[in-house]
């Protein structure tokens, strides 16, 4: 029986088109593309089309930088060890604002910096799971930010942050606005010339692309320190040789995920709520911000009486993949910081399970997939100590 992916948040198939876009330049066109024999400039056109389309995929003007990355946690290093060396050793701006429910690369970098003497505010969330435009007005302080970092969509619960509106109390306070974009790329519009965002990180792998390259969006006039010092490429401000063969493939797989958009909105979804649906008639369940903003593919859900781990090996042994949405770190049972940050029991974050789609996923898939988990309910919660029967 095939097995069944329900885990692209964490990474996804690549699509085999953008593979065979790869292919020519391992071994055809492998030239360093800063060499000025024909090796090195024939891939030039190839790299301009890819930065073309991810210029397009993001609505990045002509004058911005897009910075080829190794993955989303450079870009987010980069962007909040740029403002310590730009900004907040220098002083008199010293607080980086951000939330309690970034992804790790975030989090554990402002701990970091706090080390070094950056005080950083996670900021409280609203009702929805979300900061919004009020809560990030009342902790604001043009005088003492220096940078807000707040990301797009999150990763474990889908939910959609107002970053246009966020980026806009940025701008009239003079603040630095960054946000994480690699949960929103390919399943809502991202569109920098709506959202005024002076920094902006995604991850190729994350949208159908390969892994191990990413992009990291600068916006004209705003400088970033680099993070690799080392040779010219990319103007000084992210040294290495470009990986050639990944940046073809991540424009490639830009162009279709933004292509891609109306099907994700409409069959992605579809799919999702079936799945939720189906999730939903269990008693005993719930989902996470089922009434907010939610990207199109996830679903956090849980399932009173189950430890989210036993159901992922119990879904496992049936062939289908999920995730506890991390509900706890693996080497330890500590709950996990953003059910915390949502204020929700560690009941609940101990009994979530993650469910996320793609544009690959398909409705045979979802039936099935739906059956699993009925039946997985049903055979956990028949051992489980801590489930007396539907309340
Ligand atoms: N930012 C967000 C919001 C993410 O979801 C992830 C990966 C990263 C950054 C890191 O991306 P990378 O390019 O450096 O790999 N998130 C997940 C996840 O939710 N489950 O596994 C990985």
């Amino acid at each position: 029986m095939e097995r069944i992916y329900l885990d692209n948040n964490a990474t996804t198939i690549v699509d085999p088109r953008v593979r065979e876009a790869m292919d020519p330049f391992f071994c055809r066109q492998y030239g360093n593309p800063n060499s000025l024999h024909s090796f090195g400039t024939e891939v030039h056109e190839a790299m301009r089309l890819a930065m073309d389309r991810l210029y397009a995929g993001i609505g990045a003007g002509d004058e911005d930088d897009i910075l080829v990355t190794s993955c989303a946690c450079e870009g987010n290093n980069h962007v909040l060890k740029g403002a310590w060396f730009d900004l907040i050793r220098r002083g008199p701006k010293s607080e980086i604002l951000t939330t309690p429910v970034e992804h790790p690369c975030v989090r554990n970098a402002c701990a970091f910096l706090e080390t070094l003497g950056a005080r950083v505010t996670y900021l409280p969330l609203n009702a929805d799971g979300v900061v919004d435009a009020d809560i990030l007005r009342r902790h604001i302080d043009p005088a003492r930010t220096a940078l807000v970092s707040v990301m797009w969509a999150n990763n474990e619960t889908g939910l959609l942050f107002p970053v246009r509106e966020l980026a806009e109390v940025c701008r009239e306070s003079g603040v630095l606005f960054h946000t994480d974009a690699v949960q929103a790329i390919g399943k809502v519009p991202v569109d920098l010339a709506r959202v005024p965002a002076d920094f902006l990180t995604f991850s190729a792998h994350k949208f159908h692309g390969p892994k191990g390259v990413g992009g990291l969006y600068i916006r004209k006039g705003r400088a970033l320190t680099p993070l690799i010092h080392g040779g010219e490429q990319m103007g000084g401000k992210r040294a290495g040789t470009v990986n050639v063969p990944y940046l073809v493939g991540m424009g490639l797989a830009m162009e279709l995920a933004v292509d891609g958009l109306a099907f994700e909105e409409s069959r992605v979804r579809a799919l999702r709520d079936r799945l939720e649906e189906a999730i939903l008639a269990i008693p005993d369940t719930m989902v996470l911000g089922r009434g907010a903003p939610r990207v199109p593919n996830t679903i956090l859900a849980s399932f009173r009486g189950i430890e989210g781990e036993a159901m992922i090996w119990d879904l496992n042994a049936a062939g289908i993949a999920a995730s506890t949405g991390s509900a706890c770190a693996s080497e330890s049972l500590e709950a996990n910081p953003v059910f915390v940050a949502m204020g929700l029991s560690s009941e609940l974050a101990h009994t979530s399970v993650r469910f996320s789609l793609s544009r690959f996923t398909t409705a045979e898939e979802i039936e099935r997939a739906a059956a699993a988990i009925q039946a997985s309910v049903a055979r956990l919660r028949a051992i489980s100590s801590s489930y007396s029967g539907a309340r």
